[in-house]
Parts: C-alpha cells; structure tokens; sequence
C-alpha cells in the first residue's frame, strides 16, 4: 500500500509527478473547502510535502503525520517546535543551492558597488549621448563581513578569495576549521567591513540582527547584501539609513512581506531590488526538488530524510 502524502503549496510539477507516482498524494489545493477537508481526512496522511509552510494548526490536523518534507533549506515557515513535540522530522534542502545562492551574493555586491543594473537603466534611458555614467566603487580587494559563516557562507568567502577581499565573519561561535578570523561583535563586524553579507537562517532568533545601530556601524561608505531572509533586516531601518546617505547601499534579495517590496525602497537610486531568486535556477530547482522527493522516500525506506532540519 502506497503512503498517504499531503501536499501544502506550490510545488514544481516534476516532482509533483514523482510525488503522485510514488504515494499516495493528494493536494490541499484541490480541496474546495481546506478546513473540512482536513477535518473529514487529516488523520490519513502520514508525510507531508511543503513549499516552506507548516504551522501548528496544520500539524495538529495531521495527527497521524510521521515526516515533513520542505522545499529549501530555510525551514523559519515550519513550526519546528510542535514537529518536534511529536517526533516529526522535517526534511530540508541544504548544500545543492549552496552555489547559486553564493554566486548571486557575489553578483549583487558586484552590482551594488559598481551600479550595473542603474548604469543599464541609465543606457536604455538614452542618456549616454548626455555624458559618461558617473564613477562608482571598486569591489575587489575590499572587506567583506559575512554573517553566518555556515554552507553558503562559506562558499560566498571561497568566491570572495579570488576577488582578493579580506573576510572576517560574526556567528554565535567560532568556526573551527577556518583561519577566517571572528568577529563576536556584529556592530564591530559591521564598523570594519565594506560589504556586510547576511546569511543566517530566519525566524525569532534572528529577528532584526541587522538594526538601526548596525547598519549606523556601517557607514556611508559600507554597502547591505542579504541573501537570507527579509525579516533578518529591520527594513524600516534600512530605508530610513539609505533615505539619509548613512549606509552606502545595499542589494536584496528578500524582503520582510514578500512578495510586497515597500514603495521607499522602488524609488531609491542606491539599492538592488531582486525577487527572492537566491535559488532560482533550472539546475538548483532540479536538485531542490529531487531532494524534497528524496526525504520522504528516505524517510519511508529508512526512517530517516537524507536531510533534516536541525542535524
Ligand atoms: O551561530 P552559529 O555558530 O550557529 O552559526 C550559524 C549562523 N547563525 C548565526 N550567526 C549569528 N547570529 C545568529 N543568531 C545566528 N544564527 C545562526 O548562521 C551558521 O554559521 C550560519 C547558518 O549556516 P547553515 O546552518 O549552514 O545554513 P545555510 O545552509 O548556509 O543557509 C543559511 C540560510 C537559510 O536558513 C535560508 O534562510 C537562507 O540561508 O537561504
């Protein structure tokens, strides 16, 4: 007999497939009325496949719920608290976004300090008959401050070597193997580097690391790339630091209401503004999605996902 899956949220429609030929998978989506849906069947499913979310409500509709699986690595949409309470892993996609997520990084530091995206705008505005695009920053040999130091932190910093940058990181504790050295002060990470990179996990722990006094350590000369979650950054803050020229710039890529964007920061000149695509590529989402199929199957086979959040 097949297991019982339930799917919560969008996923791709390959693994959709995968899903559907392996278990017995049904879509919360497709149910006319969610509530009565779970009400009337809730206590059939045994796994359940998410594009991020599972809060307390939805477990406790599950009550016969063995396995979470998640798509991403970011798991700050779970309610790890009440999976735990019931035994629950939650399966995760760490590592294979771990490269696109770092070259993005990169490529948002590069287009902050240097102003590709605005000197295109620029171009495709004709105003280049008008007079050369005035001088921007220089990005290689500069400071880069990670913080989070983890799997893709460290691969931002492998990629931040060849630009010949110095590094130095803020995480709770030290890294063992890594002659980077730490910096236990966020605000001193921040007062000494050019570029600020945040790559911590979401959710309450992490909630507004980047604040007002932070991003004041950081300066008019020192730039905000955040690859990681928009409720890291206190973006009130933010905006109110890029209104007054008191931080150089910043590049994101995530946002506190996504898919919502505040319209203060639209009409700055001195931010990159991407939609979440840390991850978004063919290849990565392939892999993403192969691995949210992996878990459970693993899960099923084992007892064990391949990848849990938490481990
Ligand atoms: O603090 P530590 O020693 O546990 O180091 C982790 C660091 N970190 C923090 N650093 C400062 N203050 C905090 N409150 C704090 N909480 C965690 O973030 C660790 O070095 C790093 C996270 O690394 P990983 O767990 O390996 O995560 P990964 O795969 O690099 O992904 C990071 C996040 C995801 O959770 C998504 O939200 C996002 O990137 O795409």
């Amino acid at each position: 007999m097949k297991h019982k899956v339930l799917q919560y949220g969008k996923l791709m429609p390959t693994l959709e497939q995968q899903l559907a030929e392996a278990f017995d998978w049904h879509r919360l989506a497709d149910q006319p009325d969610a509530r009565a849906f779970l009400a009337a069947r809730g206590g059939e499913f045994v796994g359940l496949a998410t594009a991020g979310f599972a809060d307390a409500a939805l477990i406790a509709a599950l009550p016969s719920l063995r396995v979470i699986s998640s798509f991403g690595v970011g798991v700050d949409g779970i309610d790890l608290d009440a999976a735990a309470r019931r035994g629950i892993p939650v399966g995760n996609t760490p590592d294979v976004l771990n490269d696109c997520v770092a070259d993005l990084a990169i490529g948002l530091m590069i287009d902050v300090a240097r102003g590709v995206g605005a000197a295109e705008r620029y171009l495709r505005a004709g105003q280049w008959p008008q007079g050369p695009y005035p001088l921007q920053r220089r990005f290689s040999g500069k400071k880069l401050g990670i913080v989070g130091l983890g799997r893709i932190g460290h691969e931002v910093a492998k990629r931040a070597l060849a630009f010949d940058m110095d590094i130095r990181y803020h995480n709770r504790r030290p890294v063992l193997d890594t002659s980077m050295p730490h910096e236990p002060s966020l605000v001193e990470l921040a007062r000494w580097c050019d570029f600020l990179l945040v790559i911590v996990p979401g959710g309450a722990a992490t909630r507004h690391l980047i604040s007002e006094a932070v991003l004041d350590a950081l300066g008019p000369k020192g730039y905000l790339v955040n690859v990681a979650r928009g409720s890291v950054v206190d973006e009130p803050a933010l905006v109110r630091a890029l209104q007054g020229r008191r931080i150089a710039g910043a590049a994101l890529d995530v946002f506190e209401r996504e898919p919502q964007v505040p319209p203060e920061l639209m009409a700055l000149d001195n931010v990159v503004l991407v939609p979440h695509i840390g991850s978004a590529t063919v290849e990565t989402r392939a892999a993403m999605a192969q691995r949210v199929f992996d878990n459970l199957k693993s899960f099923f086979d084992t007892g064990k996902p391949i990848s849990q959040a938490g481990l």
